[in-house]
Order: structure tokens, then sequence, then C-alpha cells
């Protein structure tokens, strides 16, 4: 008995000792937009989020603002410069609106700053603490593809609705949720021959292992082309698929994101839920825009991926796609680009066991992306 005791402890001991960089969970994701305003209506009112804070002219902040919104585990920052000049503006003349930061929730800001910094990360910020009437927290950042930015959020000594400097923000309306719960994953793409050199990055300077691998032969259809990895924190709870361009007879979609956010950047958040016929039809009845997938891909479906809960039916109505692995299976759904770039996008996933990424409906979900790709004129 003790030696099996020791056996786990030691095994405890090791996987300690091997994560370097242990992490909570996502802490938030915060996009430089032009107009903060608007855009957090649109994500309150389309998607459901709800008021949590707000930092700007009336708390004292003079140069940019900031809202706060929240659903279920899922916090999006919206940030606005007030200013001419600054970082902030200069992130969004040359991307448009986009993520910039992708927050990480750690125990010890200090230490994840420390150890991802020895290891090669290039510094953002070294740790720094704010401090209010609700607490103190830590915060440090370091920079990864792009001009995107992981920081490390610290939070345990702190109470208030959002971090220091925040406070508590509400509306008059409030839109119902849409039964979205937590990030699933969240997807940079890169430039050409990039991949690789981003996996390393989250390998070496993270701690994070590879999860599942697919060649271009995987993910091309008759016209286009990318290539994609999935790295994953030591706890499984952060997964960062990285996708680059491939060569095909057309523009690949990655290289399109490329050229219209000026380099590499976060290409789609994936937003898990329970129920994702309720969600969808939720989102779509409020205005947000799918993907569309033709009604032969069902005819084929229950062949592919077997008995499943759901009825066919409202899952072609929405254009829900589903997959199979040897876990379980999933079902997922892919918004247009949510800005006028073809920029950023979606996705809507639930989990049935399945913890891949939906590799059998690439084909479908890469041809419904070339002919929004066709009418924009940017398949060439
Ligand atoms: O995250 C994934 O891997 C899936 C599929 O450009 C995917 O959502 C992969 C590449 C891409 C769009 C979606
Ligand atoms: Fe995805």
């Amino acid at each position: 008995m003790s030696t099996d005791n020791t056996s786990l402890k030691l095994e405890k001991v090791m996987q300690d000792a091997e994560d370097f960089l242990p992490i909570l969970g996502t802490d938030f994701v915060e996009l430089y937009v032009g107009n903060a305003k608007q855009a957090a209506y649109y994500y309150q009112h389309a998607w459901g989020f709800q008021p949590v804070a707000y930092s700007g002219l009336e708390t004292g902040r003079k140069d940019s603002v900031s809202y706060v919104l929240q659903q279920g585990k899922i916090r999006i920052v919206l940030t606005s410069p007030l200013q001419p000049e600054g970082d902030i503006n200069a992130h969004i003349n040359k991307h448009g609106d986009g993520v910039k930061m992708v927050a990480l929730w750690v125990d010890d800001a200090r230490k994840s700053y420390e150890e991802t910094t020895k290891r090669g990360a290039k510094s953002y910020v070294a740790p720094y603490e704010m401090e209010d009437e609700h607490g103190k927290a830590v915060i440090s950042g370091i920079h990864t593809y792009g001009e995107t930015i992981h920081l490390f959020v610290e939070r345990k000594d702190y109470e208030g609705p959002f971090l220091p400097g925040y406070k508590t923000y509400a509306t008059k309306v409030q839109a119902e949720d849409t039964g979205l719960k937590y990030i699933d994953h969240m997807v940079g793409n890169v430039g050409w021959n990039e991949m690789n050199k981003w996996v390393d990055f989250y390998a070496k300077v993270m701690g994070f292992a590879q999860m599942v691998s697919f060649d271009d032969k995987d993910i091309s259809t008759d016209y286009t082309a990318l290539m994609s990895k999935v790295m994953s924190n030591g706890n499984g709870r952060i997964k960062f698929p990285i996708n680059e361009p491939a060569e095909g007879k057309k523009k690949s979609q990655i290289e399109e994101y490329i050229d219209f956010y000026n380099g590499a950047g976060v290409q789609h958040i994936a937003l898990a839920t329970d129920n994702i016929i309720e969600t969808v039809t939720q989102l779509r009845d409020r205005g947000v825009e799918f993907l569309y997938v033709p009604e032969t891909y069902y005819d084929t479906l229950l062949d592919r991926v077997g008995k499943i809960d759901e009825d066919l039916e409202p899952l072609k109505e929405l254009g829900v796609l589903v997959d199979r692995d040897d876990e379980g299976y999933l079902l997922q759904i892919f918004t247009k680009p949510v800005l006028d770039r073809p920029t950023m996008f979606f996705e809507i996933i639930q989990r049935k066991g399945a913890q891949s990424f939906g590799k059998g409906n690439f084909k479908a979900l890469f041809e419904a992306i070339e002919r929004e790709q066709d009418l924009r004129g940017t398949l060439q």
C-alpha cells in the first residue's frame, strides 16, 4: 500500500516538476477595437454576453476605455483609444479590430514571467502590481505570434469586478445569454513556414505539448490548403491550434487572413455550449451569420458518424457539422468573419466525448470558406 502511495506521490511530484507554467484557465481575451462602446453592444445583444466592468474617463482613465463582458466562464474585454497616439491606435491601424491579449489565469504571475522569459520569451511587460479597494492583482506579459500578447494574471488577492481600477458596469437593457460556457480553443494563423517555429515556442517556452497533427494532405480541398498543429498545456485546459498557409490551386484562407490582418494573429475563438441547437438558434435569430453548408452534407452524415442524440433536421436547418473520433463525437459550426476584414471568426462547439477538432468536417468547412472567399474576390 505504501509503495502505491509513494509512486502516486512521485508521479504527482514529477508532473508538478514538469509543468513549470501551471495555468488555471483562460482569464480573458482582449480585443483592440475602433469603437468599444458599439462592439460591447454587439457582443451583449447579438451574443448574450453580460456587462461586468468598465474603465474609462469616468474612472479616471484618460487615454483609453475598456468594457468587460462575460458569459459562463468566457470573459472578453473591448478596448478603444481615446487619443490619436499610442499602441492601441497603431494596432487598430495595422490590423483592424482584433485580439491583442490572450490572458492566462495563473497562481503566480512573477514566476510565469520568469520561467517563460528565461526560456526565450520576449518580454511585453515585467510583473507589476495593480491595487484598489478590492485588492491586489499581479500582471506580466510576453509576446507570442504577430503582435499578440499572452498576459499572466494573478488574482488570488483581488475580489472586485475585474481588475483593480475597474468599476462595476451595468446596462439598462440586458440581453439573455445564449448558453455559451467556456473557451474551448483559440487558433492562431501564422505566416508561410512559421507553424513549427510557433509549435516550438509553445513547447519550449510555455511547456505545452502537441495534441494532434495532420499534414497538408488532410487539410486540402481541390483548391486550397493549410497546415495545422494543436498545442495544449499540461492540464489540457488551454488548447492553441496553429495554422499556416499551404500551396494550392487557389489562395489559402490562411494567406487571405494574413493579407488582411497584416500579419499573424488570432483566427478563431471556439466557444463551447452544451446545447448547440439552442445556442445557434438564438445567435442566428439575433443576426449572427454562419457559414452555409450544402444540404448534401447531411445525406451521408449518419453513415459517417453513426448514431447521435440529436435530430438531423435542426442540425441541417442550422448548418451544424458533426464529426466522430474514438472517444465520442462533436458538433460544430462556424460564423462568417465578424469584422469587415475577412479576419476573425467564431466557432460554436459542443463536445460529446470527442477531444479532436472536427477533422472529418475540414473538407465541407473549407469549401464553405472558399465560397465566401470567392464572393469577396480573394480566392485567386
Ligand atoms: O480549430 C480547428 O482546428 C477547427 C478546424 O482555418 C479549422 O475548428 C481549422 C483551420 C481553419 C478553420 C477551422
Ligand atoms: Fe476550431
